[in-house]
């Protein structure tokens, strides 16, 4: 399984950078690029268009503001697509939140949390372990750690 971890900016590095640990833990390969959807167009249709010709079986795109990211790439694949909002100097990160979650219908955006580039990672792997059983047990070992990190919390 290989993965496409893309970003509107250098600046959703550092928010981005929580997928990137979450793959690295899991032993999954994973390719990242910045590619902006307003200011780089003709590279996103190309690199998406033709991801899964290079192996990649899912696109994880974390964008701001008026964050167009997901939907144009999501638009170029059938690969599925997890948007990451990522939280700007305005609004929150609302802005990108409502730009990727109210995809219109026919398009589908897979939409995490504001900045939840962990999650948008734990849903790649949790989506490529229905066919792939050792990354399925992985995944339970780890539900089970996070389980028994809380329930052996003391304060
Ligand atoms: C979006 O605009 C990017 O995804 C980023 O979150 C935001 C700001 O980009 P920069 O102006 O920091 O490059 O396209």
């Amino acid at each position: 399984m290989k993965v496409a971890i893309i970003m509107g900016s250098t600046s959703d590095l550092e928010v981005m950078s929580a997928a990137f640990a979450v793959l690295d833990d899991f032993g999954v390969e994973y390719e990242k690029r910045v590619i902006s959807a307003h200011r780089a167009p003709r590279l996103l249709a190309d690199y998406v268009s033709s991801a899964k010709d290079r192996g990649i079986s899912l696109i994880i795109a974390g964008a701001g503001g008026a964050a167009h990211l997901a939907g144009v790439a999501a638009a170029y694949t059938t690969l599925p697509v997890i948007g990451v909002p990522i939280s700007g100097k305005a609004f929150g990160g609302l802005d990108a939140l409502l730009s990727m979650v109210q995809m219109p219908s026919g398009i589908p955006v897979a939409t995490v949390a504001v900045n939840g580039s962990k999650n948008a990672a734990l849903l790649a792997l949790q989506i490529a372990a229905i066919s792939d059983s050792a990354l399925s047990e992985k995944l339970a070992s780890f539900r089970l750690k996070q389980t028994q990190a809380i329930e052996n919390t003391s304060i």
